[in-house]
């Protein structure tokens, strides 16, 4: 085993790796940048070095300051947790000549998976079918057309070097054919600098049905059940459960059997997820995350594995001490990402800043993995996940009702989250019944009775107000109330600040002048000039955060400027676009 493990990442990834360490009695080296020297990774784990800089860039990917922090600390593995190096073969590659192992994949693995054409022809190589589709890539909008008269349509057009839903394109007849191929061609070549698209069969109503599988160095490989992350709003997942349900047995092997084969196929070792779309009893292969996800901890309870405990032992070089008899999946998990985002109005604007209370729900079944407390902050340069609320029950309507219980001991104060939104979620007949599918939340969904948490009635700044929590005891028994007091009436607030300019959808005296709220990346343009739009209408899409979001109009008129192009970049406050 490791003498030393160096975790590169930071928040609740970061703390759940140290836990597993100390468990095995691991020494645990963590990682910092300039906003996170007090953070909870920093003090639960034995010995922290600083990286320097604030935004991720400049901190947890500078290489050389990772290098550094490795080579200081004589660490002799490095958990990469998701995101940032934990997919980057080259990194991988640059510890492994250091004599450092990297707690994860082959990089050859990575590469494969990495680009989606290499990915699905792995996949054909053993047998596994992706949407039916061509590996051929498009040259002329005829293809598109043959190929939907004779298999039927909607055909979809993907970005052979893309990845994350970016530049997909639905082509619904053939009339549309050239304009989304080259729409999609744009778009390839703007997020990814190449433009080569390929076809498959667009399903309508797919379900995201994922293996989770785990591969040691001895050739063994072993999948542990399915989840199902289908509630998710612009490729955001905000809810995940395991197993997938309402699958047939025979289906769920099936789907395990053919994620085991794609591992093998690229010689893999670590713990790994395939991923699948499901409809109409039909399962097709889409592509493999070759890390630990965000939502492991749903199949660790379930199957009683600790994943980040294995993903531990096999990069030491030990072999996986069950096989595929031993697993059992028992009862059904549900995790409910707990994001610093307002929903209201189904905007789900990302909502930085203090973390002013924080209080966790406990009890039967019930498990909350946070990097954060109270006081901390939520950083605009980072994701904005405070934390997953994970809950078993002994199956899934006892697990809903519990999420439910857990959600509602939960407080969060200071940041808006999406809990609001996943309650609704979880309350939906539609969500009990399994009917919901990768578009039910952006399509089916109503969030318009969600409102902004903490924020008073309207008027302008000079009367916000906020909220405050007081007991109070009447003839001996304790009553909490709510009361809305002005923001200024207090000089010790720790509420937070009024977020109405953002979010506000009632009003049409908002500024013509379309703002975006923090710095990003403008993906996506939903109007033309001359446009009319209403009060609350999408005007862009802005990528910050690592996620996208909605900037929309805060009063009614037409769109007479557009001052930005898919692609660019943009600061916080920037005019993107005028309505008169
Ligand atoms: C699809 C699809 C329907 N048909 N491919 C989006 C992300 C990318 N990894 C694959 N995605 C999709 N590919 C065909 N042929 C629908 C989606 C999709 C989706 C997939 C998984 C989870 C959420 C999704 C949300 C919208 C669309």
């Amino acid at each position: 085993m490791f003498s030393k493990v160096l975790i590169a990442n930071r928040g609740e990834i970061a703390v759940r790796v140290i836990r597993a360490c100390r468990e095995l009695g691991i020494p645990s080296v963590a990682v910092y940048s300039d906003l996170d020297r007090d953070a909870l990774h920093v003090r639960l784990a034995d010995e922290a070095y600083a990286l320097g800089g604030q935004t991720a860039a400049e901190s947890y990917l500078a290489t050389d300051a990772i290098l550094a922090a490795i080579e200081a600390s004589g660490a002799d593995a490095v958990h990469p947790g998701y995101g940032f190096f934990s997919e980057n073969a080259d990194f991988a590659r640059a510890i492994t000549q250091r004599g450092v192992t990297f707690i994860g994949p082959p990089p050859s693995a990575i590469d494969i998976m990495g680009d989606k054409i290499s990915a699905r022809e792995a996949a054909e190589k053993v047998d596994v079918a992706g949407v039916p589709g061509t590996t051929d890539l498009l040259t002329s909008p005829d293809e598109i057309v043959a190929f939907g008269e004779a298999k039927g349509w909607p055909v979809a057009i993907k970005a052979a070097y893309g990845g994350g839903g970016r530049g997909m394109k639905v082509v619904g007849s053939a009339d549309e054919a050239a304009g989304q191929l080259a729409s999609a061609k744009r778009e390839a070549l703007s997020y990814f600098g190449r433009d080569e698209c390929y076809m498959e069969r667009y399903l309508t109503k797919p379900r995201h049905v994922e293996v989770q599988i785990l591969a040691d160095s001895h050739g063994n490989c072993v999948y542990l059940g399915t989840r199902d992350c289908s509630a998710q709003r612009r490729h955001q997942k905000l809810i995940e459960e395991a197993p997938a349900a309402g699958i047939p047995a025979d289906i769920i092997t099936a789907m395990g059997d053919a994620a085991v084969k794609v591992a093998k196929g690229c010689d893999y070792v670590n713990a790994g997820t395939v991923e699948f779309l499901y409809e109409d009893g039909g399962f097709y292969y889409l592509e493999m995350n070759t890390r630990l996800q965000v939502e492991h901890p749903a199949t660790e309870l379930v199957t009683g594995i600790d994943l980040v405990e294995q993903q531990l032992k096999v990069a030491a070089g030990e072999a996986l001490a069950f096989t595929q008899d031993d697993i059992e999946v028992r009862g059904h998990a549900i995790e409910v990402r707990i994001n610093a985002e307002d929903p209201a109005g189904g905007a789900f604007l990302p909502s930085p800043g203090p973390i002013t209370a924080l209080s966790t729900p406990d009890g039967f079944g019930t498990r909350f993995d946070t990097g954060y407390e109270a006081g901390d902050e939520i950083s605009q340069f980072y994701d904005n996940l405070i934390g997953k609320l994970i809950v078993w029950g002994h199956d899934r309507p006892t697990a809903i009702a519990r999420m439910l219980r857990a959600l509602g001991e939960l407080k969060v104060e200071g940041v808006a989250t999406t809990i609001p939104a996943d309650i609704a979620i979880l309350q939906h007949p539609d969500f009990a019944a399994i009917q919901h599918s990768t578009k039910w939340v952006e399509e089916t969904l109503d969030l318009s009775m969600v409102g902004s948490p903490a924020t008073g009635g309207s008027g302008d700044d000079s009367d916000v107000k906020v909220k405050r929590e007081l007991d109070v005891e009447v003839n001996g028994k304790r009553f909490s109330v709510s009361m809305w007091v002005p923001e200024t009436a207090d000089g010790g607030s720790t509420a937070p600040r009024s977020r109405r300019k953002s979010s506000d959808q009632s009003g049409g005296s908002g500024s013509g002048d379309v703002t975006v709220p923090m710095q990003g990346t403008i993906v996506k343009i939903s109007v033309a000039i001359g446009d009319s739009v209403e009060a609350g209408d999408p005007i862009v899409v802005l990528e910050a955060m690592k996620m996208e979001n909605n900037v929309v109009a805060e009063k009614a008129g037409t769109i007479t400027e557009i001052r930005v192009s898919e692609g660019d970049s943009v600061g916080g406050g920037d005019v993107v676009a005028v309505i008169e």
